[in-house]
């Protein structure tokens, strides 16, 4: 089927709000299930795309499934043209702003759209967009939450059965000696082999993030994430002069404008979009042509089936966030092979619903 031929007929969604199998506490705030709004994008060709958008909290559920689904007035008779797409939704929420819910939506549905693409054209994603799809190195984020120092390092031994050479710590307790206690009993737990990335979500004022990532520069900690406010761009920078602990920031910009002040500010060595945040397929592909020039190490944030596509056409691809979240509504749960996630070897961006997990999670 030629793509031309693609034209929205409705946007279908539904809530979930699924079990995680390690509910998450981290220094700013607390996950213990994943509430997720389905799309399937419909085409009067038959063809359908699909999507999932990760809500934080189910308290924004409701209003994204609402929010998405309206949508279908907007984009009824479009072409499944992803780029078209984001370009009249950016003009239908330029009043509201694209930030938030309204992000979130517009990617959810760029996503969907290129998911129908690729069904169309009979290839997996990352083909579609001129790549190979290939086996991305991953770290398992599950869990390792704010759980104290000896719960923390048999759950690092346990993240490990499958095959990972990398994990992720939250960090964020009452002061800098607990941190590093924790960091340094997942050390001894998992040996020196292991790569231990780190986080502390936005929960440091710039001075105490100085301080308390000085204490960790002697730890090998492979990155501190977030160590203050997402935007505090300046913050980042000073920090990340003072410390030798590489910086690593992204999962909270708001698309490539938040991504290029971030950039330009020095405020990391690394950076790691959200790809719904970053604005879905289309506004991954453009924060990957804003890293490549600059050499920027790009890592995913959650959203494992379709990062592992996305970083696959990314030249300066980094690390893949690996979490389970969706897998109990997904028929093909990317699957862990050597420490690496591979995007699924089959038309589409890997996402295709496991229709009574749907039924028995819906919210
Ligand atoms: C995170 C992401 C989503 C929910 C809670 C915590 C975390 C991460 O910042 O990077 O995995
Ligand atoms: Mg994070």
């Amino acid at each position: 089927m030629a793509f031309e031929a693609l034209t929205i007929n409705a946007l279908r969604v539904r809530a979930v709000n699924v079990p995680m199998s390690l509910p998450l506490v981290t220094g700013g705030g607390s996950v213990s299930t994943a509430p997720l709004a389905l799309i399937d994008l419909q085409t009067t060709e038959g063809v359908s795309g699909s999507a999932y958008v990760f809500c934080y909290t189910s308290v924004a559920l409701e209003p994204m499934v609402e929010l998405i689904e309206n949508l279908s007035r907007v984009l009824q008779g479009k072409r499944v043209a992803p780029l078209a797409i984001e370009e009249q939704l950016g003009k239908a929420f330029r009043l509201i702003g694209l930030q938030g819910l309204t992000a979130m939506a517009a990617a959810g549905v760029d996503m969907a759209a290129w998911d129908a693409l690729s069904k169309a054209a009979g290839v997996p994603l990352a083909r579609l967009l001129g790549g190979e799809p290939q086996p991305i190195q991953a770290y398992n984020s599950k869990g390792l939450g704010i759980i104290g120092p000896k719960a923390a390092g048999e759950e690092a031994e346990r993240l490990l059965a499958d095959g990972f050479r990398a994990l992720k710590v939250r960090l964020g307790y009452a002061n800098a000696d607990a941190d590093l206690e924790v960091v340094r009993t997942v050390r001894s737990a998992v040996g020196d082999d292991i790569a231990l990335m780190s986080d502390y979500n936005q929960c440091l004022s710039t001075t105490e993030a100085q301080q308390r990532i000085a204490r960790l520069d002697e730890e090998h900690l492979h990155w501190v994430e977030e160590p203050v406010r997402f935007d505090d761009y300046g913050g980042c920078a000073r920090i990340r002069v003072k410390v030798r602990t590489p910086i690593q920031i992204g999962e909270n910009c708001w698309g490539t404008h938040d991504m290029a002040k971030a950039l330009e500010t020095g405020a990391s060595d690394y950076f790691m979009p959200d790809a719904i945040k970053i604005g879905g397929v289309s506004g991954w592909m453009r924060a990957s042509a804003l890293a490549e020039p600059i050499g920027m190490p790009i890592s995913s944030h959650l959203y494992p089936e379709i990062s592992a596509h996305l970083l696959s056409v990314t030249p300066t691809r980094h690390w893949l966030e690996y979490v389970d979240w969706a897998n109990p509504i997904l028929r093909h749960p990317v699957a862990v092979e050597d420490g690496c996630i591979a995007p699924l070897d089959a038309p589409g961006n890997g996402i295709a619903w496991n229709e009574e997990a749907v039924s028995r999670f819906a919210a």
